[in-house]
């Protein structure tokens, strides 16, 4: 009886995809999105020390990198790798060629302004400054007037395909990124502020975006230090 317990304890276990990242946003946060979206709970073990990664590098990181995701007898690494099963098994890649190409290049476009916001607490004074100002000139006159002109092009409530994709999860997360630095990013975007607030209704998101849930909080620039002392 035991052991008939503890196998199937074993079994709902294994089932829960198992993230390994330590405990903060960078290159895992648009997988907690997505799984988060998708309605999927899963588990979270985080490293804390250089020594903690070190030996994750030794025995099962492909290429000696996070994200590393447990999902379904596999270790994946690369974060695109990770996202694209995800949305896949989870409808949120489209119904055929054409709109999974579309999906993922809009997918790409969001990941290369979250780019830009995820480097941001890890300079320093002018530096830091520069960043700013090409997150504010980059969301402002290259993101987010693509986007706004996506949604108008065909009316319809979603980038791609009149349903949620991957590509609208990346870049609800990449709109709030933003507007954490830069409070009015979206002004002048109308059709983009009623995504945000119909994306942010979403039961699944409404929960992700609550307190106690999942998401982390943007990287506190004086925790830096400690993150890179794990990395390098
Ligand atoms: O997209 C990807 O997952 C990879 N192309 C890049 C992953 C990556 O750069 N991971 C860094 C940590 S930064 N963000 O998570 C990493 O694991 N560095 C350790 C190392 O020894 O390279």
């Amino acid at each position: 009886m035991w052991c008939f317990i503890k196998k199937t304890q074993n079994i709902t276990m294994t089932n829960k995809p198992v993230l390994h990242y330590f405990n903060g946003r960078g290159r895992m946060e648009s997988i907690r999105w997505l799984l988060a979206a998708a309605g999927v709970e899963f588990e979270e073990q985080f490293f804390e020390t250089k020594e903690q990664l070190d030996k994750l590098k030794a025995t099962v990181l492909l290429f000696q990198q996070v994200p590393m995701v447990e999902i379904d007898g596999m270790k994946l690494v690369q974060c695109r790798a990770i996202l694209h099963y995800i949305a896949e098994k989870y409808n949120l890649l489209g119904k055929d060629m054409k709109e999974r190409a579309k999906i993922i290049m809009y997918s790409e476009g969001a990941m290369d302004l979250m780019e830009l916001v995820m480097v941001y607490p890890f300079l320093k004074g002018e530096e830091q400054t520069k960043k700013l100002t090409e997150i504010t000139t980059k969301a402002k006159d290259r993101y987010f007037p693509a986007y706004e002109k996506v949604l108008k092009s065909h009316g319809q409530n979603f980038l791609v395909g009149n349903q949620m994709s991957m590509a609208d999860v990346q870049l609800i997360e990449a709109i709030l990124s933003v507007e954490e630095k830069v409070p009015d990013a979206l002004s002048g975007f109308p059709l983009l502020q009623a995504f945000k607030t119909r994306m942010s209704s979403i039961p699944t998101i409404k929960k992700f975006l609550a307190p106690g849930s999942k998401r982390k909080p943007a990287i506190d620039p004086k925790d830096t230090e400690e993150i890179i002392k794990i990395f390098y």
